[in-house]
């Protein structure tokens, strides 16, 4: 492969990459693809800032997707109760409590396969009151028609979730119970509804480099660069498919994180699911390469997450503070 062409201003986003040429930076000397990350880090944010999220699962497994990397899905024993979707004021006063921990953005993760037309006035309540607490909302239950996007929007959405996962060439080995297509067709109802994406995938399944390079092409391409990419470092779950894979190299993971931040530069890069495992050197590699995100409290949807005070440690040992929040109209 030849040496990765590299434009004048490659702080510039770009729609045209090819996968060849996001697997030639992965390729890159280590200390090379991270100082061009961080040069481009620098071009669009302030990189001692981080945007703080905090999740909430508001409807607990029982789904019907076979996604082999979750605890929530029905077609493994993972041990997880199934509960319902919860009432719309418990999860206000969840991002209340959230809120006043720090949070800027309160995230509502569902265990669905598709929104149902009959729980949306729920989920508005909830979306509308998160939004009058003065922080940005964001959701993630599974697919959307353009006119439920548009519902959510006008309830007060803010950001919407929906992960590629991986590669397209990887996809089949993960889940069989929708398509790749399928989550490119909610993205595109998202983005035409006028909300921003949310949208990255799971590294540690298996997959090869260059599926890893598939996925941040696929994100790459899209005509608007997803929001927020969140890279996810695979949790294993006991009794899912993919509990057995072999964990990503700490490296690798931050040439993940920097390739991203090089092929979608204005994106906020967090990184989501697997801080519980990564130590402080690594995470700071991280933020250096370009991630400038993260998810707070003990809590991700049914997993573990660094808790509030290693967090307060980690970010005063590295002096970096939270972004100030974009003040969110009410809705
Ligand atoms: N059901 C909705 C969906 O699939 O879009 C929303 C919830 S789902 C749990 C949100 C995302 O969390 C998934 O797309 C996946 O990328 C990530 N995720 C789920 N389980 C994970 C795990 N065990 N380790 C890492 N990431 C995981
Ligand atoms: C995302 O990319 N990661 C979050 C959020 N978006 C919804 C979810 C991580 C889930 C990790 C496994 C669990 O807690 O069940
Ligand atoms: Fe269901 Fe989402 Fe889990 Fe897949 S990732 S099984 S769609 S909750």
């Amino acid at each position: 492969m030849n040496a990765p062409f590299r434009p004048a201003d490659p702080a510039q986003p770009r729609h045209d990459w090819t996968l060849d040429e996001v697997e030639a930076l992965f390729d890159l000397p280590f200390t090379e693809l991270v100082f061009r990350a961080a040069e481009v880090h620098r071009r669009w944010f302030d990189p001692t800032e981080l945007q703080i999220s905090q999740l909430l699962s508001v409807k607990t497994g029982g789904c019907p997707e076979n996604c082999g990397y979750c605890a929530q899905s029905q077609h493994f024993k993972t041990g997880l109760a199934a509960s319902k979707l919860m009432d719309a004021q418990t999860v206000i006063d969840a991002a209340r409590e959230a809120r006043d921990g720090g949070a800027q953005r309160f995230c509502m993760g569902a265990a669905w396969r598709d929104l149902k037309d009959r729980d949306l006035p729920k989920v508005a309540a909830m979306i509308s009151g998160v939004k009058a607490l003065g922080l940005e909302t964001c959701a993630t239950l599974g697919m959307l028609t353009p006119e439920q996007a548009k519902a959510l929007k006008t309830a007060g959405l803010d950001y919407y979730n929906h992960n590629l996962d991986t590669g397209p060439d990887y996809y089949d080995q993960v889940v069989t119970t929708r398509t790749y297509q399928d989550r490119l067709d909610t993205l595109a109802a998202v983005r035409d509804a006028g909300m921003a994406t949310c949208c990255g995938g799971i590294v540690g399944m298996g997959e090869t480099r260059r599926d890893r390079a598939g996925l941040l092409h696929q994100l790459a391409i899209l005509p608007a660069h997803p929001d927020s990419l969140p890279v996810n470092d695979l949790m294993p779950i006991p009794g899912t498919p993919l509990a057995g894979s072999e964990a990503v190299d700490p490296l690798e993971f931050v040439r993940m994180i920097a390739v991203a931040r090089l092929v979608c530069p204005k994106s906020m890069v967090r990184i989501a699911a697997g801080r519980e495992h990564m130590t402080k050197e690594l995470q700071a590699l991280c933020f250096l390469a370009g991630a400038n995100s993260i998810f707070v409290g003990g809590r991700l949807l049914t997993t573990a997450n660094p808790d509030k005070d290693s967090d307060a440690a980690l970010l005063a040992d590295l002096k970096m503070r939270p972004m100030s929040p974009k003040v969110s109209e009410p809705a």
